[in-house]
C-alpha cells in the first residue's frame, strides 16, 4: 500500500488511546483496540493516525509523563501490538504519527532517577538552580497545571523546573547530550515505520533566562525561546529530516504567527506545520481559562482569518482543529447539544474542514460527541481538573461554582470513552465483569477508567455508520472531498462576511476553480445581504447540512427567489459552493 505522502490532501485521525477502545476488559483502553478499529479509521477516510503517548509512564498526565521513550506501558500493551499497529495500518494506507513528549520526562524516568541520586551528568539533564532564599524558588513562574514551577529537592537544597506537574521535570535543551539522547529516540521510532511526529509543547524548549516574571507566570522566558529555531532544524536534519515522507506537527503554546511562519515554513526545515491556540482561547478571559465566558465569535473569525492568510503570505502550513484531548467537545463549545446538535456538528465541521490546512479529527468528534455529563467533580481524573477545583475554591469560589468552570472547560470532556454502541460501556468496553476477557488482568476495574456518557444511546457509532445523514458520514464526505478539489488544499483564502454577527464565510481560489463555504454559526434565522454576499451563478452547491438547497419561501408557498441562495441561513445552516 502506498501512502499518501502529500499531507497538503491528508486528514489526520487522533486517538486518545486509553479512551478508545480496551480489548480485555480492564477498564482502560489499549493497542489492540485500536487495531481492532483499524477498518473503522479506514472508513472514515484517514491517512494518519496520530496517537497520544502509551510509552511507559506512571501516568499522572496520562501518559505525557513518559519513564521509557523505548517501550511500551503493559497498561497499553507490548511493542510486538505496536509493530502490528504500524503494519495494520501500512496495510490499509494510515501512517502512525507518534506522540513525542520533549520538553519533559516523568521524574521516574532512568535520567531523572540517576541525577536525584547525585550523578552529575544527568543532573545536567535538568534545570536544578539554588532557590532565592529559604524555602523561595528560583523564579516566581507558574506551573501549567497551577502551583509553582519548581520543586524543591533538600538534598541538593535546589530546585528544579516543572512547567507542567511535579512529576514532569523539565528537560535542558542546551546541554547536547540530551538532544542526542533525543535523536536516538526519534531514530528508534523511524526504524519501526512510524510516518509522522508530533512534538508536544515543542516550542518551551528553549529557556531564555530564569528570571521573576512580572505577570507572574513566566512565559516569556520559555515561550518561543532563543533557540528554539536552532534545535528545531538540528532535530530535523538528524532524524525526520532524512526521509521527505514524514510528517511532522508541533503543538506550540501560546505562540505567535510571526514564529510559526518559521516553524512551519515550507523551506525553512523545521516542521511541516504546527498547532496554534488562539481560536480557543475565544471563551477564554485572556489566557485565563478557568472563568466563564460566551464564546466571543467575532474574535474567532478574526484570528482563524488572521492565521489563515498570514501563514499563506508567507508559504507556512497550519494544522486545522476544533478538538483534541485537551479541549472541551466543539459541539457543546460553540455548537447546540440538544435541538440543532446534528446541524451544528456538522456546520462545524464544514467550517474547519474547507480552510487551507491539515485538518485533525479528534475521536469521537466525527460522531458529534458531547462534553462529560458529569455531575460531581468525583467523576473527573484530570489533574489539571482537580488542581483548577481546589485552586477556585481557594479563591473564594463556592464548590458548585467551581464544578461549572470545571464541567465546561475540563480536560475529561474529551476523554471519555469513545461511543461504538448503545450498550452499557459504549462498546468501549465489555458491558459487564462477567463478559469481560478471561484475560483481564487481576487488577482489573471492570469498569471504565472515565465514566461513559449516557447520551451513548444516541450518539454512537453503530447508529451513525447505518444513518446515511449522520455526522460521521458528513465527515466522510469532508475527507474525501479535499482528495478531489485541489481548491480545498492549495486554494488561497479569502474572508467574507468579516463582521457579520452569525456568518462564517470564505471564498477559495486555485487554477481558475472557486470554492464558497458559507455557515450561519448560531442557532437563530440569520439574513447576509449586500455587495459582498457571493453571486452563485454557475456555482453547483456540493454539500450542506440542510436536506434543500437555502431558500426563501413567500406567503403563498411558491418558492421566492433572493439576492443569493446563501442570503438566508437558518439555524447552524452550512453550505458548500464550487465550480
Ligand atoms: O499540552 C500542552 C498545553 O499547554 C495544553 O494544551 C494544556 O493541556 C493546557 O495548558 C491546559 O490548560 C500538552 C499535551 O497535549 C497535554 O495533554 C499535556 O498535559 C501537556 O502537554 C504536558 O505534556
Amino acid at each position: 500500500m502506498t501512502f499518501t505522502t502529500d499531507f497538503h490532501k491528508a486528514t489526520v485521525y487522533q486517538i486518545y488511546p486509553k479512551s478508545f477502545a480496551d480489548s480485555n476488559g480492564d477498564g482502560l483502553g489499549d493497542l489492540r483496540g485500536v487495531i481492532g478499529k483499524l477498518d473503522y479509521i479506514a472508513g472514515l477516510g484517514a491517512d494518519y493516525i496520530w496517537s497520544t503517548p502509551f510509552f511507559v509512564s506512571p501516568q499522572n498526565d496520562n501518559g505525557y509523563d513518559v519513564a521509557d521513550y523505548y517501550d511500551v506501558d503493559p497498561a497499553y500493551g507490548t511493542m510486538a501490538d505496536v509493530e502490528e499497529l504500524i503494519a495494520e495500518a501500512g496495510k490499509r494506507g494510515i501512517g502512525l504519527m507518534f506522540d513525542m513528549v520533549f520538553n519533559h520526562v516523568s521524574t521516574e524516568h532512568e535520567w531523572f532517577r540517576k541525577a536525584m541520586a547525585g550523578d552529575p551528568y544527568y543532573k545536567q539533564f535538568f534545570y536544578f538552580r539554588k532557590g532565592k532564599g529559604p524555602g523561595v524558588p528560583p523564579t516566581n513562574w507558574e506551573s501549567k497545571f497551577g502551583g509553582p514551577a519548581w520543586a524543591y529537592v533538600p538534598e541538593f537544597d535546589e530546585w528544579y523546573l516543572h512547567l507542567f506537574d511535579p512529576t514532569q521535570a523539565d528537560l535542558d535543551w542546551e546541554n547536547p547530550d540530551v538532544r542526542h539522547e533525543i535523536q536516538k529516540i526519534v531514530r528508534f521510532w523511524m526504524g519501526k515505520g512510524v510516518r509522522g511526529f508530533r512534538f508536544d509543547v515543542i516550542n518551551l524548549i528553549s529557556k531564555a533566562a530564569f528570571e521573576d516574571d512580572p505577570d507572574g507566570d513566566g512565559r516569556r522566558f520559555y515561550t518561543d525561546g532563543p533557540r528554539v529555531h536552532e534545535y528545531l532544524r538540528e532535530l530535523n536534519e538528524a532524524t525526520f529530516g532524512t526521509d521527505p515522507g514524514i510528517i511532522t506537527v508541533g503543538e506550540m503554546s501560546s505562540t505567535s504567527m510571526e514564529q510559526c511562519y518559521r516553524y512551519a515554513g515550507a523551506d525553512t526545515h523545521e516542521l511541516n506545520m504546527v498547532f496554534s491556540f488562539h481560536h480557543l482561547k475565544v471563551d477564554f478571559m485572556g489566557n485565563e481559562k478557568w472563568v466563564l465566558v460566551p464564546p466571543d465569535f467575532a474574535r474567532l473569525k478574526r484570528i482563524v482569518f488572521d492565521w489563515q492568510t498570514n501563514m499563506a503570505a508567507h508559504n507556512a502550513w497550519n494544522a486545522v482543529f476544533w478538538c483534541n484531548h485537551d479541549q472541551p467537545r466543539v459541539v457543546s463549545r460553540f455548537g447546540d447539544e440538544g435541538r440543532y446538535w446534528k446541524e451544528s456538528a456538522k456546520m462545524l465541521a464544514t467550517v474547519m474542514h474547507c480552510l487551507r490546512g491539515t485538518p485533525y479529527v479528534y475521536q469521537g468528534e466525527e460522531l458529534g460527541m458531547t462534553n462529560a455529563d458529569y455531575t460531581s467533580i468525583d467523576q473527573f481524573r484530570d489533574v489539571e481538573s482537580l488542581n483548577h477545583y481546589e485552586i477556585l475554591q481557594r479563591k473564594g469560589l463556592k464548590a458548585d461554582d467551581a464544578l461549572r468552570i470545571i464541567q465546561v472547560h475540563s480536560r475529561d470532556n474529551s476523554r471519555t470513552p469513545m461511543q461504538w454502541d448503545d450498550s452499557q460501556y459504549a462498546g468501549f468496553m465489555p458491558s459487564s465483569p462477567a463478559s469481560a476477557s478471561a484475560s483481564a488482568p487481576r487488577h482489573a476495574v471492570a469498569e471504565p477508567w472515565l465514566a461513559v456518557n449516557a447520551n451513548r444511546d444516541h450518539i454512537n457509532a453503530a447508529a451513525e455508520i447505518a444513518d446515511s445523514d449522520s455526522i460521521y458520514h458528513y465527515y466522510r464526505r469532508l475527507i474525501a472531498l479535499r482528495k478531489e478539489l485541489d481548491v480545498i488544499a492549495f486554494g488561497d483564502v479569502e474572508p467574507l462576511a468579516v463582521d457579520h454577527p452569525d456568518v462564517f464565510a470564505y471564498r477559495r481560489r486555485w487554477q481558475g476553480h472557486e470554492l464558497i463555504m458559507v455557515a450561519n454559526f448560531h442557532g437563530h434565522d440569520t439574513e447576509w445581504t449586500g455587495a459582498e454576499v457571493p453571486d452563485l451563478e454557475g456555482f453547483e452547491r456540493i454539500l450542506g447540512n440542510y436536506a434543500d438547497a437555502p431558500h426563501v419561501r413567500a406567503a403563498d408557498g411558491a418558492a421566492m427567489v433572493t439576492a443569493s441562495p446563501v442570503s438566508n441561513l437558518r439555524p447552524y445552516e452550512t453550505s458548500v459552493w464550487y465550480r
